[in-house]
């Protein structure tokens, strides 16, 4: 039977605002134990969550902290994340039990994020850039758990696109074939994290954080089972040039192929070697990206609670 309530913790603020239909925002946690070097991780994911309130919502950042699904961190847990950085175990589906039965950490990728925001009733989640379909994956059959999990949790996922360590066209193929509507805010070009463009289309564009909060309360009175996939390019004067970030991210895969590197450690691993290749540039890019996904969350939760009130 299930029953997790003896695992998940919901922060008071959290808990109230959900009861109340108020809105709330998701964000996840290898971001910050992962996707960026100490002390800039923690400042981000601070800044990120006074965005989200400035925009009208109440943040959550997921974690998992000693076996606890935490749906709302604390400063302190944040910084403890930051700090401790890969030293806490990048947690994907499968992890989720052992960690749990274990009173072990975790940091929540888009999967788990997703997951544990679904248990506790948070309906929008922002984070960077997904997990999808890995170059050279007709071999290694590297495919994210991100995928999967935005086939089956009904979740909307506010991202920058996905980076192009990533097949973009593959990535696209994968979420069609399962059922996840790809949308575009304000562009019909499917962004690539630090570009603004990909060469690829999106399902549909959508302009606006009501239109978007009205096709997910549509795809939850509808009982579609599966999450939505908003894309939002990373603002113009932030926005880094196709062809330098190409040769880094070309340089990246290459080198992660030569050093037989797999499994969970090759995203991290990419995306490490691009920011050191670009000298830093990539992160920049990458914060403001992060930035701007969670104001636009924020205004989809408002817009999604306003209409849950009717
Ligand atoms: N892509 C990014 N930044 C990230 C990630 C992906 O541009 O931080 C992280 C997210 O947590 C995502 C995870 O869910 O990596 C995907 O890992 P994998 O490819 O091992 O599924
Ligand atoms: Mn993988």
């Amino acid at each position: 039977m299930t029953d997790y309530s003896k695992y998940l913790d919901v922060k008071p603020e959290v808990a109230d605002a959900i009861r109340n239909n108020k809105p709330v925002v998701a964000l996840e946690s290898t971001i910050i134990s992962h996707g960026m070097p100490y002390p800039k991780n923690v400042e981000t994911a601070m800044k990120v969550e006074h965005i989200i309130r400035d925009n009208g919502a109440v943040p959550a950042t997921i974690a998992i902290i000693k076996g606890k699904l935490k749906a709302g961190c604390s400063p302190e847990e944040i910084e403890y994340l930051g700090k401790t950085g890969t030293g806490v175990n990048k947690a994907s589906r499968r992890d989720l039990a052992v960690l749990a039965a274990s009173k072990s950490d975790g940091a929540t990728t888009v999967t788990t994020t997703m997951m544990i925001a679904h248990m506790a009733g948070i309906k929008i989640f922002a984070t960077g850039g997904i997990g999808g379909v890995h170059r050279g994956a007709e071999k290694t059959m590297d495919i994210s758990a991100d995928l999967e999990e935005l086939a089956k949790t009904p979740v909307m996922v506010i991202c920058a696109g996905a980076k192009a360590i990533l097949d973009l066209g593959l990535t696209l193929e994968y979420l069609e074939t399962h059922g996840v509507p790809v949308l575009g805010y304000g562009t019909k070009e499917l962004p690539a994290f630090y570009t603004r463009k990909s060469g690829f289309n999106v399902d549909y564009e959508v302009d606006s954080p009501k239109e978007l909060a009205n096709i997910f309360c549509t795809s939850q009175k509808l009982g579609l089972q599966s999450g939505i996939l908003v894309t939002n390019p990373i603002p113009e004067e932030y926005s880094m040039d196709h062809e330098l970030i190409n040769k880094a991210v070309n340089e990246a895969v290459a080198e992660a192929n030569r050093l037989k590197i797999h499994g969970k450690e090759i995203t991290p691993y990419l995306l490490a070697k691009v920011k050191d290749i670009t000298g830093g540039d990539s992160l920049e890019a990458n914060i403001q990206l992060v930035y701007n996904n969670a104001e636009l969350a924020a205004r989809i939760a408002c817009e999604v609670s306003r209409l849950s009130d009717k």
